[in-house]
């Protein structure tokens, strides 16, 4: 089921909407982000997972699905549309943009391939297969040797509730996508044809709060456990008077308990609600089942004193693994295992006045 990856210019063959002929603003000559890694007798084009990746296989470089390479502009009428400086990650529901890629190419031949962009619903581990939606194909497009090339791609009629991860994909003769592995979460930095972004937005004003969803996956064929990792993007939103409450929900609390209720800087403030109380947080070994996709919610709520301003908290989920057996009632449980994050969102929460 992930082992196989139907790759966009067979997709593209097989019916899907291509855009015709990219767009595409060429730097030629420029010096391609990874060209530290030597140039190769072929085309080697790679989509940068963050700053420092130069196109290493695996990168080893984290979070990856904050792609710089992936940057997400204001809808402009205008042809080529306007690039703009930094990314706009905060999409409003219904609306247009242009999402910009950065391809570059290391290799001394020019390039010409296949590249698509995609999106998901928010949250951690995905299945490519099943979870990922075609935004967009660009059939033909160049990559001049050593250089970059920057390709707008419109993504029209954002849908609900206004928060995605996306990623872009490259393929093309010689420098082919490569197969999903079967441990997906490996995707991004396996393969530097694949980057990653996600997005996300909520605006409220003092004592008002605001629901989203959070998915977590796994696609292995047995019980296994993850995490849920808090960390801050600036000043922790819930130490200015902010409240973040993850809800699991009554199985997934359940479950939860039974394996022994492990976690450092939550309280729980309701049934199933969990409240955040330190500036970093974890929710240790949540129990999945097989193939399964789990929604908890997550509730931000802007205290009365807390000041208008922007904050920022990433949520990652942890790598699945089949659990250590733990009781609460019986001997001590082991240490949770370090999870390694495998995917994500950063909420940006906006409160205003
Ligand atoms: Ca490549
Ligand atoms: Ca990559």
């Amino acid at each position: 089921m992930l082992k196989s990856f139907p790759r966009p210019r067979r997709l593209a063959g097989a019916g899907l909407v291509a855009s015709g002929l990219a767009l595409l603003l060429t730097v030629s000559g420029a010096t391609a982000a990874g060209s530290d890694v030597g140039l190769h007798a072929t085309s080697e084009v790679f989509i940068q997972d963050t700053l420092s990746d130069n196109g290493a296989e695996p990168s080893t470089v984290s979070p990856f699905w904050q792609s710089p390479a992936i940057k997400v502009c204001a809808w402009t009428p205008t042809v080529p549309p306007v690039e703009c400086p930094t990314s706009q990650d905060q999409l409003l529901i219904g609306g247009s943009y242009h999402v910009w890629i950065t391809l570059s190419n290391s290799g001394t031949t020019d390039a010409v391939g296949t590249l698509e962009l995609r999106r998901t619903k928010p949250g951690g581990g995905t299945n490519w297969n099943t979870d990922w939606i075609n935004i967009a194909t660009k059939l033909d497009v160049a990559v001049p040797a050593g250089g970059v090339t920057r390709v707008p791609i419109q993504f029209d009629n954002v849908p609900g509730p206004g928060h995605f991860c996306l990623a872009a994909l490259w393929d093309a003769d010689g420098d082919e996508l490569k197969p999903f592995p079967a441990d997906h979460d490996r995707v991004v930095t396996n393969d530097n044809n694949v980057a990653q972004r996600n997005v996300n937005s909520i605006a409220i004003g003092k004592s008002q709060s605001a629901d989203r969803s959070f998915s977590m996956a796994s696609n292995q064929f047995v019980r296994t456990h993850t995490s849920l990792i808090f960390n801050p993007v600036g000043t922790p939103f819930h130490l200015v008077g902010g409240q973040i409450v993850v809800d699991l929900g009554p199985v997934l609390f359940q479950r939860w308990q039974q394996a022994g209720r492990r976690g450092t800087g939550i309280q729980q403030v309701g049934a199933t609600q969990l409240q955040l109380v330190s500036t970093t947080a974890r929710i240790e070994e949540l129990p999945l089942d097989p193939v399964e996709r789990v929604t908890v919610n997550l509730r931000f709520t802007a205290g009365s004193s807390t000041p208008a301003g922007i904050y920022g908290v990433e949520i990652a989920q942890g790598k699945t693994s089949v659990a250590i057996p733990c009781s609460p009632t019986g001997a001590p449980c082991p240490p949770p295992p370090n999870r390694l994050p495998i995917g994500g969102v950063r909420y940006t929460i906006t409160v205003v006045d």
